[in-house]
């Protein structure tokens, strides 16, 4: 089991105040907290080694890039990935997305179509209609029921031999909802249509192993691990990854250039044009190492908890509804009281030193379709505790009754 308040004790930030009260940070779904391990990293590469990498012969240069490599095959390793040329570095789930937006420009013609679920962020919305502009490719989409569940009898109406593309994230960021993947790349490979997960939400939560899944591309931000910011990953099966052109051109991702003609470089260089995030790609490894240190299973079962407590004492709140309800869920609850404006809640919360996001979330679909303007959205991760659950609560209620 987990050690919570061991756990606690690498996280710095955790020990701060918030206009003067502890800070309770439930605002993990959009980022998450770093710890000690992962700053000491960071520290240490601008402390001892900062050099750019792939182009020196000098030491620091070596260094540095020995320690980013090797954080590639950490993330390899992680997500069960065939080769380390299957790990692409970007700046985030948005960047990998339209990497391969841009990478199907090419690939896609008119009338073939494309699916993307109705639980989507905006950032596996707007990519995909943007390359349906320029392909003359449709847009179709997954709708979900009141519980915040995929529809997946509509699903499989909707796979035909025109789709060529399905883009599903494995959690909902709004709501929370565990998206049955396995059943969707299998049934999307069944009309040979390639398969993009979304794993902004799910690699704080689960350990994905991309080779069983036979998922052709899976995305994720560092920071939503207890990373850094500015650095995420693509995955993509080697066959894909070659298949698509180049997104960016410039330095580090070219074999030969001459005025003529330049040719590209191997995987997984031709995709990483310009100097890199470095420091970022070495604390993503750091990332992954601490919170496989803790275990995922054990992450899994303490944030179930966190999960159950959380919603069984919001439940107990008169007028108080909660949003997504599926039976697949991670710690997400996102909900409103009443008539109450959810940034009106957010706003107090912030003042008794509660971190909690409010507005769409990015999500502005999944709000049209409950007919709310937004939601608040509490979001918990392993070292977050029932203590601070139970200050929420009366905090919230605090809230509540001042904006009554
Ligand atoms: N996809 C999902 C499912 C997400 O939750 C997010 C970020 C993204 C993509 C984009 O990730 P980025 O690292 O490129 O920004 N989600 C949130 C959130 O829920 N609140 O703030 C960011």
């Amino acid at each position: 089991m987990l050690d919570v308040q061991n756990i606690r004790k690498d996280f710095p930030i955790l020990n701060r105040t918030v206009n003067g009260k502890p800070l309770i940070y439930f605002d993990n779904a959009a980022t998450s907290q770093t710890p000690q391990q992962v700053i000491d990293v960071i520290v240490d590469y601008y402390t001892n080694y900062n050099a750019n990498i792939h182009r020196g012969v000098h030491s620091l240069s070596q260094e540095a890039t020995d320690a980013y490599e090797q954080a590639r095959i950490k993330i390899q390793k992680h997500f069960n990935a065939k080769h380390p040329h299957e790990i692409i570095y970007t700046s985030g789930t948005t960047h990998s997305i339209n990497l391969v937006a841009n990478g199907f420009s090419s690939l896609l013609k008119k009338g073939d179509e494309i699916i993307v679920s109705a639980l989507e962020h905006h950032s596996n919305i707007v990519p995909w209609q943007m390359l349906c502009e320029r392909t003359g490719a449709s847009l179709k989409v997954i709708p979900m029921n009141e519980n915040g569940e995929l529809m997946l009898s509509a699903f499989d109406a909707l796979l035909n031999d025109n789709t060529k593309l399905v883009f599903v994230n494995h959690i909902s960021n709004a709501l929370g909802t565990i998206n049955p993947i396995e059943y969707i790349i299998d049934e999307a490979h069944k009309v040979n249509a390639a398969v993009l997960v979304d794993g902004a939400q799910s690699c704080p939560h689960i350990k994905p192993d991309v080779q069983a899944l036979d998922v052709d591309f899976y995305v994720c931000s560092a920071h939503k691990l207890c990373g850094p910011t500015g650095v995420g990953m693509l995955y993509g099966k080697e066959e894909w990854l070659n298949k698509l052109p180049p997104y960016q051109g410039g330095g580090e991702m070219i074999a030969e250039v001459s005025f003529e003609k330049t040719t590209y470089a191997a995987l997984p260089h031709k995709f990483e044009a310009g100097t890199p995030n470095i420091c970022g790609g070495i604390a993503f490894g750091a990332a992954i190492d601490y919170m496989n240190a803790i275990g995922f299973d054990n992450i899994a079962q303490y944030e179930h908890e966190l999960l159950e407590y959380g919603t069984e004492q919001l439940q107990k709140i008169d007028g108080l509804k909660i949003y997504g309800t599926a039976k697949e869920k991670t710690s997400v609850i996102s909900f409103n009281v009443g008539n109450i404006h959810p940034y009106d809640i957010g706003t107090i919360l912030d003042k008794m030193g509660i971190a909690v996001r409010t507005g769409h979330h990015c999500a502005q679909p999944i709000m049209d379709f409950y007919n709310i303007p937004g939601t608040v959205r509490a979001s918990f991760m392993f070292y977050n505790t029932k203590e601070e659950i139970d200050s929420f609560i009366s905090a919230l209620k605090k809230a509540i009754m001042m904006l009554s």
